[in-house]
């Protein structure tokens, strides 16, 4: 059982009986720590908790930032359609719904200069009709 931020983050880890067993904190890039004791205060998420020194879960978690799932061995977290890198801050690849839509704008606009050059196989018939 997981707890959640308002952003859908993973915060924390309980076990059964709803104990934290392990915590999560992110930097406003979605860069993770992964808290492994509560420290001396007994309190999670605060400056004395003991973390993890790459941001690997002991219990095989993976769903962190945003409730997306994190590879701790690339450093990126799978966004469903692309991979979005914390480090950098930035997305690994263009969005794909712009690229489509700048794929159809292109595709059009090369239609209608053909067209208007004449080089369109309609344009033929419409000029015999
Ligand atoms: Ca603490």
């Amino acid at each position: 059982m997981v707890e959640k931020c308002k952003i859908g983050s993973v915060i924390a880890l309980l076990n059964n009986i709803g104990d934290v067993v392990e915590a999560y904190s992110y930097d406003p890039f979605g860069n993770p720590r992964v808290h492994t004791s509560a420290g001396l205060d007994g309190v999670w998420l605060t400056d004395d908790d003991t973390t993890a020194i790459n941001p690997v879960s002991a219990y095989g978690n993976r769903i962190m930032f945003t409730a997306r799932e994190y590879d701790n061995e690339s450093g990126l977290y799978y966004y469903r359609a692309r991979m979005y890198h914390p480090v950098l801050g930035r997305f690994m690849s263009p969005e794909p719904v712009i690229m489509h839509l700048l794929r159809v704008w292109a595709a059009e606009n090369i239609k209608a200069s053909r067209k208007a050059q004449g080089l369109c196989n309609f344009c033929v018939f419409s000029r015999v009709f």
